[in-house]
């Protein structure tokens, strides 16, 4: 080693088409804000410098895809392009049967539907917004049974992702297996911070479900980041590939939901998967009434076949190394300049615990959705909130639920930034860290009545 501390990885890519970013002004920053309510999702996508609302559907295709695009098969039934995914989402993940929707929620919406009746339960390892309320509106009621370190944004623990069997098991005794339908699995967590769920961990919930005839539902739509995870921290799996490692964590599950607008490298698609002949039969008529016929399930033959390909570039070693990589050269960055983040950082995110970097704005002043808006106004870097915005009300009582975890989501989308991006992100979160004290709060206005983060709006207190 040289006089550098370290050698260094670059992006496993060169840029070959560039989207020009317009750069604003402040003035300009504040008035876009304050007409979007002061929530990120309400702002236009043009007057953002960099974007990390998602890395939901904002994802860059490789060649290969576009060039798969070109290919699309738009026949109505029967589509080459169905085959395909159908054939490498056996590969790569091992289920059986295939059902194509237009992505994530479309595949909640039919799983749920399918398998959960009125006054039943669903636990998971922490919620999701869009898988708990397709759970809530087919009348069942989520119970989180993630592990206690995952609402503590200090712990360290290596799998903060882990269901806590004994909460499991707790509530098999209090409600009885029959009203279990599944447990909903996700790989990451998206809430937590994006954190992994060990390898050991699932067979364990495999074991203990078995025994009570309940299935495993998984939330594959980062399961290859959870495979990186269980790759560098889980002692046996390190010599594993990524694909091997992937393959093996959902044999454990029974069926799969996925968004494949994130691992996928794709901008929209998802898909059901399932294992149990009857149940994907009725998936398979359920699609053609709320999606499309089951050879599309609501996307174009391009779409699909762009998502075939991404499925192969997804598990490629180079391509996820430096994806994870480049989330933790910001975090390392953050935590140099003491700003309060979630830690380990996870996946495809790294998330500022607004509640020590506001501690004088109180949870009903809206502190993560407060920061988000603070850093668009710093630099025009678009963040989102995941928080008590987020977590919505209780559908019994009516109150806001108040999270533990308070926080901004910095997402980067997969091949999009270069570390240069990253570091004026590091930077812009720092200027606002330097002038915290300043910042006030926020109260909200309008409300809608479901996922109400995407369009609620809020004025300055
Ligand atoms: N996640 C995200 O930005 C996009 C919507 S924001 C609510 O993180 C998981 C773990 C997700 C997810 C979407 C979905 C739904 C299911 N599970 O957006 O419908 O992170 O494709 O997927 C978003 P769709």
């Amino acid at each position: 080693m040289g006089k550098l501390e370290r050698r260094s990885w670059a992006e496993p890519f060169k840029i070959k088409v560039v989207e020009p970013l317009k750069i604003t002004t402040r003035e300009e920053r504040l008035k876009a804000i304050r007409e979007a309510g002061y929530n990120t999702f309400l702002l236009k996508s043009e007057d953002v410098y960099i974007d990390l609302l998602t890395d939901s559907g904002t994802n860059a295709m490789s060649d290969n895809q576009w060039a798969g695009m070109m290919l699309g098969d738009e026949a109505y039934a029967g589509s080459k392009n169905f085959y395909h995914l159908e054939e490498n989402v056996h590969k790569y993940y091992g289920y059986k049967y295939l059902v194509p929707t237009h992505q994530g929620r479309g595949a909640e919406h039919i799983i749920s539907k399918l398998l959960i009746k009125p006054g039943d339960f669903v636990p998971g390892n922490m919620y999701f917004t869009t898988t708990r309320l397709h759970q809530e509106l087919a009348g069942g009621t989520f119970v989180d049974v993630i592990i206690d370190e995952a609402h503590d944004s200090q712990s360290l623990h290596p799998f903060k992702g882990n269901v806590d069997l004994q909460k499991l098991e707790s509530l098999i005794k209090k409600v009885g297996e029959k009203k279990i339908p599944y447990i909903a699995v996700a790989a990451t967590v998206n809430m937590a911070g994006g954190q992994p769920i060990s390898m050991e961990n699932i067979r364990q919930v495999r074991a203990l479900t078995a025994k009570h005839n309940i299935k495993i539902i998984l939330d594959a739509t980062r399961a290859v980041e959870n495979a990186y995870f269980i790759k560098t921290r889980e002692k046996e799996y390190e010599k594993k590939s990524i694909a091997e490692i992937l393959k093996e964590f959902c044999s454990y599950s029974d069926g799969a939901t996925m968004s494949g607008k994130k691992d996928l490298l794709v901008n929209i698609g998802g898909f059901l998967a399932l294992n149990d002949n009857d149940v994907f039969e009725e998936a398979r008529n359920m699609v053609v009434v709320y999606e499309g016929l089951h050879t599309y399930g609501g996307l174009a033959g391009r779409d699909m076949e762009a998502m075939a390909r991404g499925l192969e570039e997804a598990v490629h070693e180079d391509h996820i190394r430096a994806r994870i990589g480049q989330i933790e050269y910001v975090g390392e960055k953050l935590l140099s300049i003491g700003v309060p983040i979630v830690q380990p950082v996870g996946g495809h995110a790294i998330f500022l615990d607004a509640k020590r970097f506001l501690p004088h704005i109180p949870q009903i002043q809206f502190p993560a959705q407060t920061l988000a808006a603070e850093l668009y106004i710093d630099s025009g870097i678009r963040a989102m909130e995941r928080g008590i915005v987020s977590a919505g009300r209780s559908k019994e009582t009516g109150d806001h639920y108040y999270p533990k975890l308070e926080l901004v989501r910095l997402t980067f989308p997969r091949r999009v930034y270069t570390q240069a991006h990253c570091d004026v992100t590091a930077e812009s979160v720092e200027a606002v860290y330097e002038l915290r004290n300043k910042i006030t709060g926020l109260k909200m206005v309008y409300e809608p009545k479901y996922l109400r983060f995407f369009q609620a709006r809020f004025e300055k207190m």
